[in-house]
């Protein structure tokens, strides 16, 4: 997987949203440049069943609108079932050799992880890509890891060079590029574009932060 493809990594779902539409705020994400999409869907009044894989089938539809991968966040049977290009899992959701085997050889694993020994781990056992946070305090994930800050992120990205990684947690645009400057491939928001009045300007100023510090390497 190309490191690309992580530089801005928009996360999801229809919670949270304080009354947008989702499909427009995803919409509006991808015209601002988001280079993957994770469709998390948790929380209070979460879809579930049907509704849910009529609502991931639209987020995946609109994703390939703008070839950008549509991941799909802990559960297996439903990017399996519509044929996601990617997974994302945690910790706490099983070996990532299992899931390859229920997946096949060609989705994307990514794998949430907090510290260099999960890093290692997940690089070892064949993740395509890893989460690294939560970087800085999160609002909107309460049952977080304490916060690891940016050094972390540089001891990774110096022992895993070959691996994207991507940060999260409490990213804002202010913040991204300090974050790619210790190591990281790309930054993973929720808040910092749909929490936004005007969420496409916010994904284009995001990027536009990624590139800049990317290019200063
Ligand atoms: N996972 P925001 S932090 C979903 O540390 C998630 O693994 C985290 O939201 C982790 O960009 C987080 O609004 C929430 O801070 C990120």
């Amino acid at each position: 997987m190309d490191k690309q493809t992580v530089n801005l990594y928009f996360i999801m779902g229809t919670v949270n949203l304080a009354g947008r539409d989702p499909l427009h705020v995803l919409e509006e994400a991808l015209k601002g440049g988001i280079t993957s999409f994770q469709l998390r869907e948790k929380g209070p009044g979460a879809l579930t069943g049907e509704e849910l894989k009529a609502f991931a089938q639209a987020c995946q539809q609109l994703c390939e609108q703008y070839s950008v991968p549509f991941i799909v966040n802990d559960d297996i049977g439903l990017a399996i079932e519509i044929g996601a290009d990617g997974i994302h899992i945690g910790q706490e959701d099983g070996y990532i050799s299992a899931v390859r085997d229920k997946v096949g050889p060609d989705m994307l694993i990514g794998v949430s992880t907090h510290n260099v020994t999960e890093a290692i781990a997940a690089a070892d056992a064949g993740a395509d890509y890893i989460g690294l946070g939560p970087v800085y305090e999160t609002q909107t994930k309460m049952d977080t890891q304490p916060v690891i800050g940016i050094e972390t992120i540089r001891e990774v990205a110096s022992l895993l060079p070959g691996l994207p990684i991507v940060a999260i947690g409490g990213i804002s645009e202010r913040r991204a590029g300090a974050i790619i400057k210790a190591g990281a491939s790309g930054v993973a928001v929720i808040s910092a574009i749909s929490g936004e009045e005007d969420p496409g300007e916010a994904a284009s100023r995001l990027k536009g932060a990624v590139l800049l510090s990317l290019t200063g390497i």
